[in-house]
């Protein structure tokens, strides 16, 4: 999964890539502000590590969480505009989209438009979410038109789309997100293809000063989730060395770092779960939307298990931390045998029987 990171120009998206990148130790040229900044995380798992102790395998290996760095946002004039429109495309391939913004005070650093106010930061990137979207629906319509026109083609499908276009138009045109108004299967088919950003689901990060952390901050806003945290602060805690850590977390009143709890936001957001495989060679932490199947999370591994599925052996690992291994856990009857349709829960140990 990919998340991108966006705001205006200077509400410190850099700074925050940074901090969550230097967690997992890679280096990061940094020194063209105006270019994308990938890099890839290990989403921390304290039930991986805790198998990992018990199995001490040959490899762990944790999820992994892509987060994509893009430039700041200008969008006062069109110059600056179509150079954001740059990104809608690396928008679009990513599952997530984190504002950030600014709220905090820092005289050397200028403000976007003049101003510190996240709320109003916030709207003007949903607006031009919405834009995009439309640019998008329109290009379409013009499209289904001209194919209208045309002799061949299946004339209910086209009509069909138009229906539904012409309805993603009002929508956007009431300035409510795609996500409205969309409902049913046959329209998240319809509309899987164009990838829209107000169809995103989006986490605010609001970039406060050091004072404004440990305040009782709300958990939304602007009616969506939010994280609120210093990206500067979150740059010296990823510099300092890893048992350190958890002291100076403390003394901020925080209890963990600004990382740990994007990514885990990230997975709220998208709705994502993780499920566990052990073994002498392996451990390893598998991502899946919540909802997926024993098979199909089968397939995440190899398609020749989901292909070859015979049972899923499960244990939830609680129970398998409860027991202390999967001799005792067995023996207090928590290991199931579990079919195709069993819908995987979160911290599932899943070992898959298969025949190939
Ligand atoms: N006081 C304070 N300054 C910050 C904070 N976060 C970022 N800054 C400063 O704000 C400036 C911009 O930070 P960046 O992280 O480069 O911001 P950005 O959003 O990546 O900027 P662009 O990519 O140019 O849009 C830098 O000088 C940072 O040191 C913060 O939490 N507190
Ligand atoms: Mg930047």
């Amino acid at each position: 999964m990919r998340v991108a990171l966006i705001g205006p120009p200077q509400s410190g998206k850099s700074t925050l890539f940074q901090a969550i990148a230097a967690g997992s130790g890679s280096g990061m040229d940094m020194s063209r502000p105006d270019q994308p900044h990938l890099a890839t995380v290990k989403v921390p798992d304290e039930r991986l590590y805790w198998l990992a102790e018990q199995f001490n395998p040959k490899k762990t290996t944790p999820a992994e969480l892509a987060f994509l760095d893009l430039p700041g946002f200008d969008l006062t004039g069109d110059a600056g505009r179509q150079r954001a429109k740059i990104h809608w495309a690396a928008m679009r391939q990513s599952e997530m989209l984190v504002f950030v913004v600014r709220a905090f005070e820092n005289d050397a650093v200028a403000t976007y438009r003049d101003r510190v106010d996240p709320a109003a930061d916030v709207e003007e990137l949903l607006t031009e979410m919405l834009f995009a979207d439309l640019e998008q629906v329109t290009n379409r319509i013009a499209k289904l038109e001209a194919s209208l026109k045309k002799p061949v083609g299946n004339k209910d499908e086209i009509k069909r789309e138009m229906e539904l276009m012409a309805r993603l138009v009002e929508t956007l045109e009431d300035e409510r997100p795609i996500s409205d108004a969309i409902a049913t299967e046959a329209e998240i088919k319809m509309t899987a293809s164009f990838a829209f950003l107000s169809q995103k689901p989006v986490l605010i990060v609001v970039n406060c000063s050091e004072d404004a952390l440990a305040s009782d901050n709300p958990e939304e806003f602007a009616g969506r989730p939010c994280l609120y945290l210093s990206a500067q602060i979150e740059e010296e805690i990823a510099e300092l060395p890893a048992e350190d850590r958890g002291e100076f977390l403390a003394d901020l009143g925080l209890d963990s770092t600004a990382g740990d709890r994007l990514i885990s936001a990230c997975y709220q957001g998208v709705d994502l779960i993780s499920f566990l495989t052990t073994g002498e060679d392996e451990c390893r932490a598998w991502t899946i939307p919540a909802g997926t199947t024993a098979v199909d999370a089968a397939g995440e591994i190899h398609s020749d298990i989901a292909r070859g599925f015979i049972r899923a052996e499960t244990v939830a690992f609680d129970d398998y931390e409860t027991a202390g291994d999967m001799k005792g856990a067995k023996a207090a009857g928590k290991v199931r045998l579990e079919g195709k349709a069993y819908v995987v829960q979160d911290g599932d140990i899943i070992n898959y029987r298969f025949n190939v």
